[in-house]
């Protein structure tokens, strides 16, 4: 089914409503449950940006191991043991709100099915993609209510590297938080370098994080984060998990626009987390 000049919505083998963009800019491929971006690829170099697991579930019954998974209301385990880590929105049904074809830029604007929160309060969350040159992803928040409501949340994305051992990240700085050392507050190691298992709260957040590797190197901008969070399981980790290949954690790695201390919304009020894949 066509949406647009550039856009397309099909039924993926496993059942899943799948959109794909293919503009003068780029390709891109959303799966509308997760509200899921799957793969993006600029064409100035034809290099796909995101990693996608070669085990991810992709019949709706889990959220999908790769791309950008839409983390909100909260980051990481839930205040409620019986409540989902990440949130529960990347395993919900999304529906496309408006798309817009300019010549070189695609947009999508997609909204979840729910977006209630514990305890009653009630936020309401928009999607944003600019599909061009550039991947901008804004992920927007509306307070409705007539009291503050909190929040979190992450732009769990998942890049794609051509090995872990040769990839620097550049541009973090300032201490962190690591979660896989007591949530220990750490200085920033400078070159910054994935050698072991890896799962980091960047607390300075800047703006701006480059991934480089011999002859590549992938630009991501952010802003209305609170945190930068990088994120790689390595092998045994990797091994214990359903979804990813023992040697799947070689090709990947999360950098995530996050708001892990969680943000207080005035009533009326909007937010917007952005990431941007160059
Ligand atoms: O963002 C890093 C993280 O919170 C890790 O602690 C981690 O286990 C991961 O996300 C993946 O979480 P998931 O719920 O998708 O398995």
């Amino acid at each position: 089914m066509k949406l647009s000049t550039h856009v397309f919505q099909r039924i993926s083998d496993q059942g899943m409503p799948i959109i794909s963009v293919d503009n003068p800019q780029a390709s891109l491929e959303l799966s509308l449950f997760g509200g899921h971006v799957l793969s993006y690829m600029p064409k100035r170099d034809n290099r796909q940006r995101l990693w996608m697991s070669p085990k991810a579930v992709m019949d709706g019954s889990k959220a999908i191991r790769g791309g950008i998974p839409v983390c909100w209301p909260w980051f990481g385990a839930a205040a409620e043991p019986a409540l989902p880590a990440h949130g529960f929105v990347r395993d919900q049904m999304w529906q496309v709100l408006r798309v817009d074809d300019d010549n070189d830029l695609t947009r999508i604007q997609l909204q979840p099915e729910f977006s209630h929160l514990a305890g009653g309060g009630q936020l309401e969350l928009m999607l944003e993609l600019l599909i061009g040159e550039q991947l901008t992803v804004n992920l927007v928040t509306h307070n409705r209510q007539s009291k503050s409501l909190r929040f979190g949340g992450a732009l769990h994305s998942y890049f794609r590297v051509k090995h872990i051992d040769q990839v620097v990240v550049d541009g973090l700085s300032g201490a962190y938080m690591d979660k896989v050392g007591n949530l220990l507050v750490e200085e920033t190691p400078s070159p910054y370098v994935i050698t072991q298992e890896t799962d980091r709260i960047q607390l300075n957040a800047v703006s701006d994080v480059h991934i480089r590797e011999a002859g590549q190197q992938t630009a991501i901008g952010f802003s209305g984060h609170d945190s930068i969070v990088v994120w790689n399981p390595w092998q045994d980790k990797s091994a214990q998990m359903g979804d990813m290949t023992t040697d799947g954690y070689q090709q990947m790695l999360c950098i995530e626009a996050a708001i892990t201390q969680g943000i207080e919304l005035a009533p009326g009020h909007s937010h917007t987390l952005t990431q941007i894949i160059g």
